[in-house]
């Protein structure tokens, strides 16, 4: 049996997504902004899909919706064109993120603050989440942009992006937020929120990769990214990919509609996974339950390398990961769990599964299975696991 649960890396895209696609590659092909018939034959479906997107985060009429390439495009517009209308062309030097952003945050602020943008990077509580007060705390005068995300990808945790974006609007600080691990598992509302700017990826809901979304409320338009055509208003030059537009669209709608069912059955499968995996001793559920995307469990099991876990499953088909694939090349401790101020053991013990609403409960109950005997094999054989005397109790 095979069982994917890597579902916060990437989705299988829905078939009846690929079958809404699949016209636009040999039949309705042409350029949508070519004025011949098989250019305007494009719009009807484009236009639907881009309502879809809208209904899906709840957008006004007068808000934008630039069709991008992901979310790692999107936050680099965000942050870059932040950069070059406030900073290096207005009176503010300051960005506002949090340690655990996604490397196409971090890395962008990293970059940001070698051109002397001052940066802060605000931690975690012991429940994974940024406290909005402290959002407030850290607003300065010439505070350019407050950059927080909706829900982690590497715990699931929701962080608080209500209050964050009241806090935002009340100081007259723009806030985005990195909404690709929420669309999809929780409702996401940008006017409810106060937001400003919200990035997401097609491929975390069932729909393809290599397209994305960035949200802009009215009025708040931005320096391009990309300059060339006009496509996108000029907001985002070059051709767009018509299928992968039409895509995303109709898997926005499905996400949507699949809510309550993520919320309850997928939901279910995870805990029936984490709760199995939770009965062996020393295993934690990082962050812990609370607040939550229902699709994800970042659970660390004592003495038991991450990787080797990996390796492990991998043996039997399973699919998971230690945190985010994006820095899963290197070894270095998981800087999400770090960023939680763990120990070092912990940073490296942590397995992601992440399910979705393709997952079966035959799969998850392998899965259980598999896992538990892994779990086994690698203690009876981990040298600080078995130093250990038994009732250690553990600093975890
Ligand atoms: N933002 C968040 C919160 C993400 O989780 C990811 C991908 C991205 C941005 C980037 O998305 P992309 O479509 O531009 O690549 N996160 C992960 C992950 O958790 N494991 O693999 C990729």
């Amino acid at each position: 049996m095979e069982v994917y649960l890597d579902n916060n890396a990437t989705t299988m895209v829905d078939p009846e997504v690929f079958k809404a696609m699949e016209p636009f590659f040999c039949t309705i092909y042409g350029n949508p902004n070519s004025l011949h018939k098989f250019g305007a034959g494009t719009h009807p479906k484009m236009v639907e899909a881009l309502n879809f997107l809208y209904d899906g985060i709840n957008a006004a009429d007068e808000d934008d919706i630039i069709i991008t390439a992901n979310a790692t495009e999107s936050n680099n517009t965000v942050l870059k064109g932040i950069w070059i209308d406030k900073i290096l062309n207005g009176n503010k030097n300051h960005i506002i993120t949090s340690e655990v952003e996604h490397p196409s945050i971090t890395a962008v602020c990293r970059f940001l603050e070698t051109q002397g943008v001052s940066v802060t990077y605000l931690p975690v509580n012991d429940e994974g989440v940024i406290d909005a007060h402290t959002v407030k705390e850290y607003i300065q005068e010439d505070t350019a942009l407050v950059s927080i995300m909706w829900a982690n990808n590497e715990t699931g945790k929701i962080f608080p992006v209500k209050e964050i974006g009241a806090i935002c609007k009340e100081a007259g600080v723009p806030f985005h937020t990195d909404a690709t691990q929420a669309i999809g598992k929780i409702a996401v509302d940008v006017q409810a929120c106060n937001v400003d700017y919200l990035s997401f990826s097609a491929h975390k809901f069932h729909g393809p990769k290599g397209i994305g979304g960035l949200y802009v409320s009215k009025g708040n338009a931005l320096t391009p990214l990309l300059h060339g055509g006009e496509q996108m208003g000029g907001h985002r030059a070059g051709t767009v990919d018509v299928a992968s537009m039409v895509g995303m669209g109709l898997a926005m709608k499905l996400a949507v509609e699949n809510l309550e069912f993520e919320n309850t059955e997928v939901k279910r499968l995870r805990d029936k996974l984490e709760d199995a995996i939770l009965e062996l001793p020393e295993t934690i559920v990082i962050g812990g339950k609370a607040n939550r995307t229902p699709n994800t469990t970042l659970i660390s099991i004592r003495g038991v390398e991450g990787e080797s876990m990996l390796w492990d499953m991998n043996q039997k088909t399973i699919g998971a990961s230690t945190g985010s694939a994006c820095a899963s090349e290197d070894l270095e401790a998981n800087p999400v769990m770090n960023a939680f101020g763990s120990d070092s053991e912990l940073a490296h013990t942590g397995v992601r599964f992440s399910l979705s609403r393709f997952t079966t409960e035959e799969q998850i109950d392998y899965a259980i299975e598999v896992i538990k005997k892994a779990v086994l094999r690698l203690r009876a054989i981990s040298s600080s696991y078995a130093y250990t005397p038994k009732n250690h109790v553990s600093q975890l």
